[in-house]
């Protein structure tokens, strides 16, 4: 099989959600290792995966995929990903920057966040996870770590979605230029705006579309 067709495989095993070999189909965890084996380029594997994860977030975006969906496509990607971990460390494949998510703290809720956790890093970028209940300090202290960051905050909660202000205040006053995005169920644009947000996303799709406007 060419090259361009393993390529084309891991895109559509992406989608489908098809992490590990069943029976004689190949998952992405053997498509990605044969690609690599084959002397396709790194980004060009993750291009692949990218595409895959673009299509099921198109898809749950339009209300014809669903969660279990975009958890078994995301289940993949990260067995695609592994791959080409030592390929990201070592500079080859460049990451269109980093973003620091977690759900806001008082918030337990961590589905939504997990979901575009996931398709952010399928597109490219190194996400870090700072998990549910996090508290301004620790939004603060991962972008000391990771100059430049843009912080995703996640809110599920009418309670706490009001905490995403107090957030985004400490967040600035340490790092004045961060760029804070938000989501959730209860999250409007209005309330993004209201609070300085620097934008607002309703689903996964559209927080990689606000995650490219913003690093552009
Ligand atoms: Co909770 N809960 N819950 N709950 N829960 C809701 C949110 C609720 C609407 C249910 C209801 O009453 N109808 C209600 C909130 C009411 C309100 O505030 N107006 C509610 C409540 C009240 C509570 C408790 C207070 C219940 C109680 O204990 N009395 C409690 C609070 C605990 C806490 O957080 N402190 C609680 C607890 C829980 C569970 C732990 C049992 C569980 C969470 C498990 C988990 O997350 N690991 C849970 C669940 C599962 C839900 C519902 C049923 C489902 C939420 C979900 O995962 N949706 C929810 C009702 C519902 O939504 N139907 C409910 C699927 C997920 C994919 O969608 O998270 O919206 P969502 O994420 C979307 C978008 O919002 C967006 O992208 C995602 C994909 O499209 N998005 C972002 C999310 N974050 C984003 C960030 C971005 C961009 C987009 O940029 C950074």
């Amino acid at each position: 099989m060419s090259v361009e067709s393993v390529l084309e495989l891991i895109a559509t095993q992406t989608a489908a959600g098809k992490a590990t070999r069943k029976g004689d189909q190949d998952g992405v965890d053997e498509l990605v290792a044969q690609a690599l084996a084959d002397g396709a380029a790194p980004s060009d594997v993750l291009d692949a995966l990218v595409k895959g994860m673009g299509v099921v977030g198109d898809q749950f975006a339009a209300g014809k995929a669903f969660v279990p969906n975009m958890l078994l496509a995301a289940r993949a990607m990260s067995k695609g990903m592994a791959h080409l971990k030592p390929y990201f460390s070592s500079g080859e494949v460049k990451r269109k920057g980093t973003f620091v998510v977690g759900t806001v703290f008082g918030d337990l809720h961590d589905i939504g966040k997990n979901l575009v956790a996931m398709t952010v890093e399928g597109n490219g970028w190194e996400v870090i996870d700072l998990g549910v209940d996090v508290k301004p300090e620790a939004f603060a202290a991962a972008v000391a770590e990771h100059p430049g960051a843009v912080v995703g905050l996640s809110a599920l909660l009418t309670t706490t979605m009001v905490n995403m202000e107090k957030i985004i205040q400490t967040v600035r006053a340490a790092h004045p230029d961060t760029k804070v995005i938000v989501g959730g169920a209860p999250i409007t644009q209005g309330f993004a705006d209201q609070i300085g947000a620097s934008g607002y996303a309703p689903n996964p799709a559209g927080a990689v579309e606000l995650l490219a406007s913003l690093a552009a």
